[in-house]
């Protein structure tokens, strides 16, 4: 059986635990926040999520571990069969990741922290952020799902994404950017609707409470650590 490391309010865990979901890959899940020795032995970068093979291997990187998946148990598949179709689906969330993902992921410390963003990050992240919207207004489809008539791993990708993208980056700009991208927010609410989906985003608020205790936390030992 493989294990899956992290925790249910990361977006990235939550990729990785939706294709584990879809692919009906037999799996645990090991509760863990990271931010010691310890898991930079499982997790080089100390990033969430990270996955131990049935092998005893580790893996980290989310779209490292979601090849990892698609190789090892095809049945099921979250990448068309075309080299060009497949890129499309590459390129999709290395655009996302990117141009929408990190810049909104800068802005955490300002969510979380209640300080406003200084105007020079802002700009610079509106910048970055205009970048991937027109970048993603070209590469979407939304016929019905985002490179087009096949689900990808584009789709889980992207819509988990779109949570820090929303929740954080909109939210600290006051612009709405989903709605930037045409189909983009009529696509994200119906991939709300799954199964896999439902049952995430249900682990994700049970673990809301312990995961801002701990970077409630965590944020005020660095505050202590940098003074
Ligand atoms: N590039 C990484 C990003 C993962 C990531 O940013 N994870 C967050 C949680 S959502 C994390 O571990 N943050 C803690 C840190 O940056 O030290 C991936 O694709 O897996």
């Amino acid at each position: 059986m493989v294990t899956l490391h992290g925790f249910s309010s990361s977006n990235y865990y939550n990729v990785v635990k939706y294709v584990l979901q879809y692919k009906e890959v037999p799996h645990e899940e090991h509760l863990v926040y990271g931010g010691t020795e310890e898991w930079l032995l499982i997790s080089p970068v100390g990033k969430v999520p990270a996955l131990t093979t049935e092998s005893g291997n580790h893996l980290s990187e989310t779209v490292v571990i979601c090849d990892y998946l698609e190789e090892v148990y095809p049945d099921k598949p979250l990448y068309p069969s075309g080299a060009e179709a497949r890129a499309h689906v590459r390129q999709i969330m290395k655009v996302m990741e990117l141009y929408l993902e990190l810049p909104s992921r800068r802005l955490i410390p300002y969510a979380f922290s209640g300080m406003p963003a200084p105007d020079a990050v802002l700009a610079d992240v509106k910048h970055v952020a205009s970048r991937g919207i027109e970048a993603m207004k070209q590469l979407t489809g939304f016929t019905p799902h985002i490179a087009g008539d096949q689900f990808t791993l584009a789709d889980v990708y992207v819509h988990y994404c779109n949570a820090v993208v929303q929740g954080i980056g909109s939210k600290i700009m006051d612009w709405d950017i989903l709605a930037e991208i045409p189909g983009m927010r009529e696509w994200n609410r119906n991939m709300r609707e799954s199964d896999i989906a439902r049952a995430i985003e249900a682990d994700r608020i049970a673990n809301e409470p312990e995961f801002h205790a701990y970077i409630t936390q965590y944020m005020a030992r660095s505050s202590v650590s940098d003074k």
